[in-house]
């Protein structure tokens, strides 16, 4: 099955009902039925062909949310071309690897975007692509695809610090739709209300594709606003949210009368991406009257557990594997621990990717006898709840944002007279984590320079809060660095 089957129920049978309400650069919002998104796909279609783009191509996309990018998407997973999002707020470096390793047929960001891909990319301002679109007639997929063909590849920083690229295909995404609209009971009756990046899995796949197979009613913010919340929840009043913790921080400054009239209408509130710590679940369920259900899941895996939509929201726990997921808690050694111990989260099922993009090495290495390494730790309860418990490796998530310290340490390293830096994640009650910097060198290494040095560099949420400049690392009798005795 591909993305194309799976949207047929809202370009056939929902084709006059509205699907979106986009907001435009005003904070306006703008009405369009699911036939108007079908016509607009064609058209991109058409343009994406006019420019040579053939089933099996890259096409790199940096774009805010916005009708555009659901244009993009559709006409790239209509052509068989493979979707490629950029994180807007990536810089030079991060694009450029992306770009060097995925070597699309094409790029597209907004005109004022386009400097900071690297030369020789061939690219496209989103203007002109729009402009050209909307002069052409709607074309029809050329081809039937496979649910085997690859639709994405979301690119996910490694240990390693240089991003790899999770290559995601039709039948990953169809399987976690069906997943997400069984269990969580998504019915073209709800509103969704998307404030996610689609430039994630969790904006992309959960929101963006169920939404469509739901062929519910979306209204798509260009991101999450604090100071606009309010209004977007009581304005469009929806029934169904995705968010990640930083998100519900913020929810809980909302006035509790206005909390309430939220709550009223709403149906589901679902967290994930970060854990959810219980303290703001219960603020939460004692402000909006709602328990927040916890999901999990990843970029190369997507929506892997998830709590029950009926029964026990537990507090702290993920919940149950979704349908057609397995999944075993293993040692270092590969062995299975014993029942109630802490374990790698090992997983099989119809949502894991494909491999990495062009990097047999590190996918090889990725799965052990055919289970995927998730490099989480957890542990699951006598009645069948599992609990995550800490990661097997360093990455810090920052608002739902991911930070491979590696990354950051090997910028530092680059910056003369550093000659030692370990980026650690410290905790923060709105971010979760944020991540710190320590630094040794010579005098002339300025920790407020440095800084200034990762913010030209590097996305905001990667940039050290601070940089501590010591004499040395705290190191065990390997060398290797102690970062629970930095991140205290
Ligand atoms: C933040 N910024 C954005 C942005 N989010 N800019 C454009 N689009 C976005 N979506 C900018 C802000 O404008 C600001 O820039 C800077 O980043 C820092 O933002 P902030 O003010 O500190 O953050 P805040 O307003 O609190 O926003 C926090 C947030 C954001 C929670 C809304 O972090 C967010 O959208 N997080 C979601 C991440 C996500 O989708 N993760 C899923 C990964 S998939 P300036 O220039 O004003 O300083 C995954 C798998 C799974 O993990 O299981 O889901
Ligand atoms: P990403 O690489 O951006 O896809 O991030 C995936 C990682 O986010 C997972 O490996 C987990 O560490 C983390 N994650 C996702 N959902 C949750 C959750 N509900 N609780 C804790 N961590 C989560």
């Amino acid at each position: 099955m591909n993305l194309g089957d799976l949207f047929a129920f809202a370009f056939q049978e929902k084709r006059d009902c509205v699907g979106l309400e986009y907001e435009t650069a005003d904070h306006d919002f703008v009405a369009v039925t699911f036939g108007d998104l079908d016509t607009r796909a064609g058209r991109m279609l058409h343009a994406l062909l006019r420019r040579g783009v053939r089933r099996g191509d890259r096409v790199c996309v940096q774009l805010p949310n916005g009708i555009d990018y659901l244009d993009l998407f559709l006409a790239c997973s209509r052509l068989g071309a493979i979707f490629v999002p950029i994180n807007v707020l990536y810089r030079e470096r991060e694009v450029g690897h992306i770009v060097q390793d995925a070597q699309p047929a094409l790029a597209v960001a907004p005109a004022a975007g386009l400097p900071i891909f690297p030369a020789g990319t061939p690219l496209v301002a989103l203007e002109s692509l729009a402009a050209e679109a909307a002069d052409l007639d709607p074309v029809e997929s050329p081809v039937r695809l496979p649910g085997s063909e690859p639709a994405a590849i979301v690119y996910t920083s490694g240990t390693t610090g240089r991003a790899k690229g999770a290559v995601l295909t039709h039948d990953n995404f169809v399987a976690n739709s069906v997943n997400l609209t069984a269990c969580w009971r998504i019915t073209s009756d709800d509103r969704y209300l998307a404030v996610l990046p689609l430039f994630h899995v969790h904006g992309l796949a959960n929101g963006l594709v169920t939404w469509l197979a739901a062929a519910c009613r979306m209204r798509l913010l260009q991101r999450f606003r604090q100071e606009r919340a309010a209004h977007d929840f009581v304005d469009f009043g929806p029934t169904l949210f995705f968010g990640v913790p930083t998100i519900y921080v913020r929810l809980l400054e909302l006035p509790a009368a206005t909390a309430r009239s939220i709550g009223a209408r709403m149906r589901l509130f679902v967290s994930g991406s970060a854990p959810l710590s219980p303290r703001v679940l219960e603020a939460f369920r004692a402000l909006y009257g709602h328990t927040i259900l916890e999901r999990y899941g990843m970029t190369e895996t997507l929506m892997l557990m998830s709590n029950p939509y009926v029964g026990e929201r537990r507090p702290g726990s993920v919940g149950f594997p979704l349908p057609g997921v397995t999944v075993r808690l293993a040692d270092p050694d590969g062995s299975v621990v014993a029942e109630g111990e802490v374990g790698e989260v090992q997983v099989r099922g119809p949502t894991v990717f494909a491999g990495y993009w062009n990097d047999e090495e590190a996918t090889a290495s990725s799965f052990v006898d055919g289970w995927f390494r998730t490099g989480d730790l957890a542990r699951c309860s006598a009645d069948g709840y599992y609990t995550l418990c800490g990661r097997t490796s360093e990455l810090i998530i920052c608002g739902g944002f991911n930070v491979y310290p590696r990354e950051i340490e090997e910028f530092l390293l680059e910056q003369t007279g550093v000659i030692e830096a370990a980026v650690v994640g410290v905790p923060d009650e709105v971010k979760g984590q944020v991540p710190v910097a320590y630094v040794v060198g010579g005098p002339d290494v300025d920790p407020d320079a440095l800084q200034r040095a990762c913010a030209a560099t590097f996305a905001p949420f990667k940039v050290p809060r601070v940089i501590h400049k010591v004499s040395s690392l705290p190191r065990n009798a390997m060398g290797k660095v102690l970062r629970q005795d930095l991140a205290r």
